[in-house]
């Protein structure tokens, strides 16, 4: 049964019904499926998508589809894993958000879902985030940690940037950075002086704890 709505609810990503996606997360949720596999198979299904679009198979409104999809019923379950995520006290504040120039949100969006989830204060600013704000928003919130996404090579230098301003402004030393995003690589992380680096939402969550000895 629980298998069944985690396979509707992937087909439903497939084939962009972003209402039926955002009724079958609510029914897994009620048939108390955890939701940390409701989101192993909306990444699934968003990849399968994405990997269409790179043999050119699928066009850029199949990937829209399946994002808005995708977006539908992703607030639906990162409600529920925060709720869950609620009893764990506070690790540390982190400032998340997906660099200027790029709108990509899904895999900003995980990380943040589940780096609440395991027990840090999330402030996500979002898309398209100027350093300006990146800064701002360390400083109001007193960031320990700012993680940063950018999934394409054209955006990922606006990482090495903000990283340039914190130093100006002193702030470097009191806030890790940790990056990520599709068209990162380790390397790149260590040559714009990241403190960490993880390709996965999963493993950043992971890394935040270790970045500040949790
Ligand atoms: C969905 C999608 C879109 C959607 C985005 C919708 C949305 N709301 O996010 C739409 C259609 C809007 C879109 C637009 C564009 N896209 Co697009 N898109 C994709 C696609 C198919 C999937 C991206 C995605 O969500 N992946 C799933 C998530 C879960 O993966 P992820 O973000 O990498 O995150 C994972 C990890 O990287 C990690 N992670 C992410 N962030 C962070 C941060 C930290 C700190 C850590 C630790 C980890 C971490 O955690 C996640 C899960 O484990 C990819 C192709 C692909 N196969 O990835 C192209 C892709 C990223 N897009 C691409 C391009 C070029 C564009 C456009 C320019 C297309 C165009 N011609 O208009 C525009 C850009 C607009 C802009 N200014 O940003 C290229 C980028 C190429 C490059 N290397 O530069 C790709 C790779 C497609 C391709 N093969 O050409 N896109």
């Amino acid at each position: 049964m629980s298998n069944e709505i985690l396979e509707n609810l992937k087909k439903a990503i497939l084939e962009y019904e972003s209402e039926k996606a955002a009724n079958l997360a609510r029914e897994a949720l009620e048939k108390k499926i955890d939701p940390a596999k409701a989101l192993n198979v909306m990444t699934e299904a968003v990849r399968q998508v994405g990997d269409g679009f790179g043999r050119g198979e699928l066009w850029l409104p199949d990937l829209v589809g399946a994002a808005d999809a995708m977006q539908s019923a992703m607030p639906i379950i990162q409600k529920e894993i925060e709720r869950k995520g609620m009893k764990v006290e506070t690790l540390g504040v982190v400032v998340v958000g997906t660099v200027f120039g790029d709108i990509h949100s899904i895999g900003k969006t995980m990380v943040c879902t589940l780096l609440a989830a395991e027990g840090f204060t999330v402030y996500d600013l979002g898309v398209n985030v100027t350093a300006e704000k990146f800064i701002e928003a360390v400083k109001k919130y007193k960031a320990d940690i700012l993680a940063m996404s950018a999934l394409m090579t054209m955006t990922a230098p606006e990482q090495r940037k903000v990283i340039a301003i914190l130093k100006k402004e002193n702030l470097r030393d009191k806030v890790k950075v940790m990056v990520g995003g599709g068209s990162l690589t380790e390397e790149f992380a260590k040559n714009i002086g990241a403190d960490g680096y993880d390709p996965t939402a999963p493993g950043g969550a992971k890394l935040a704890r270790r970045l500040l000895n949790k």
